[in-house]
């Protein structure tokens, strides 16, 4: 599997799938998940609420896969960071989760590149290294016969000094 860093803006990207920082009730918000709906145009957020009105919409650490509208990638997986609270509330357990739940979606979907954001490293607050070391590890560990390449998306500069140090270690 290969492991790609790029800085700039995930809805960009034209890999098999794309990962929203989503919140748990798939409502839209600001920062990439606004980006996405932005972008990608309303049938996501169609889809969105089809889930919510199935499943209640998408626990912390789990993930759920729509259509990507308009974006250039095929599918787009929502996958749900921990707010962080300090760090005793689980949150490492759950954000290895997100990349975990995500990756397996995209595996069972038949989705070879997939492009993730630094989830929870925006308004959920997750310090950055902490939750750089954590993806760069849950992807690491991920076996995949299916998944060929894995592109971390930085839109900051600290997340994308972070990641470059991270990945060249
Ligand atoms: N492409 C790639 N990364 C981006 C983009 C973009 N276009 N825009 C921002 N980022 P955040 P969270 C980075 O706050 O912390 C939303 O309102 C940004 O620099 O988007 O998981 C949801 O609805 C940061 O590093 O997500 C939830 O309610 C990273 O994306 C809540 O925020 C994540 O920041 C989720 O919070």
């Amino acid at each position: 599997m290969e492991l790609q860093l790029i800085k700039g803006d995930i809805t960009q990207l034209h890999t098999d799938a794309i990962v929203n920082a989503a919140n748990s009730g798939l409502m839209g918000g600001g920062g990439v998940d606004g980006a996405i709906h932005r972008a990608g145009g309303p049938e996501i957020m169609d889809e969105c609420q089809l889930i919510r009105e199935r499943e209640g919409g998408c626990p912390t650490g789990e993930a759920v896969i729509t259509t990507s509208g308009s974006l250039p990638a095929k599918k787009l997986i929502h996958t749900v960071g921990p707010v962080w609270k300090g760090g005793h509330s689980d949150e490492e357990a759950k954000l290895h989760a997100c990349y975990i739940n995500a990756l397996k979606l995209a595996e069972s979907n038949d989705l070879q590149s997939i492009a993730f954001p630094n989830i929870s490293t925006g308004v959920y607050g997750y310090p950055k290294s902490d939750a750089a070391r954590v993806a760069i590890n849950a992807v690491k560990s991920f076996k995949s016969n299916v998944i060929t390449k894995v592109v971390f998306v930085c839109f900051d500069d600290a997340n994308h000094q972070i990641y470059q140090q991270l990945l060249s270690e």
